[in-house]
């Protein structure tokens, strides 16, 4: 099992710790990639990591996964609550999938509420703010591991 792990970001997670603290935190997408990308080093984990505005670049980065990746960790923003096309493509990818939002959806808006995405999703992660991306990996690599024992 391929040990690249693709950590994908949807629209408008370029605003991060920019704009709405209250429900986001003060964290950047930086911020997060660079925690992300220590995380990778003590978890042996070769991390793409990228964010879109667009649904199209997305659903290229998940088909491009099914070729490289041991899993894939995603916070597909709005595009969770709208995009059969994104469930589509990760429908065809066969490794490992973590969804991750990092409010707690749940206690939101009733169109927060469901995830095309969770019907794909081996699990899902919402309202630990940007450590459940953290998490998300740790359990990507378990899963890693597993694999290979
Ligand atoms: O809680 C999450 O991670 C979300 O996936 C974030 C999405 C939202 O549409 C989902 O319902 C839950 C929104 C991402 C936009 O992020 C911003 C961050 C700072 C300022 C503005 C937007």
């Amino acid at each position: 099992m391929s040990r690249t792990v693709f950590v994908l970001n949807g629209p408008n997670l370029n605003l991060l710790g920019l704009r709405q603290p209250h429900i986001y935190g003060h964290e950047t997408l930086d911020d997060v990639e660079r925690d992300c990308r220590a995380l990778a080093v003590e978890l042996r984990l070769d991390l793409r990591f990228h964010q879109s505005n667009r649904e199209y670049e997305i659903i290229d980065w998940v088909h491009e996964a099914r070729t490289v990746a041991g899993g894939i960790v995603i916070n597909p923003a709005a595009f969770t609550h709208t995009s059969v096309a994104v469930l589509d493509a990760l429908n065809a990818f066969e490794p490992p999938v973590i969804e991750v939002h990092i409010s707690n959806v749940h206690k939101r808006e009733a169109f927060r509420h469901h995830s095309y995405v969770s019907l794909r999703a081996d699990g899902v992660i919402a309202g630990f703010g940007t450590q459940g991306y953290l998490l998300a990996l740790r359990r990507i690599a378990r899963l890693i591991d597993e694999a290979a024992a």
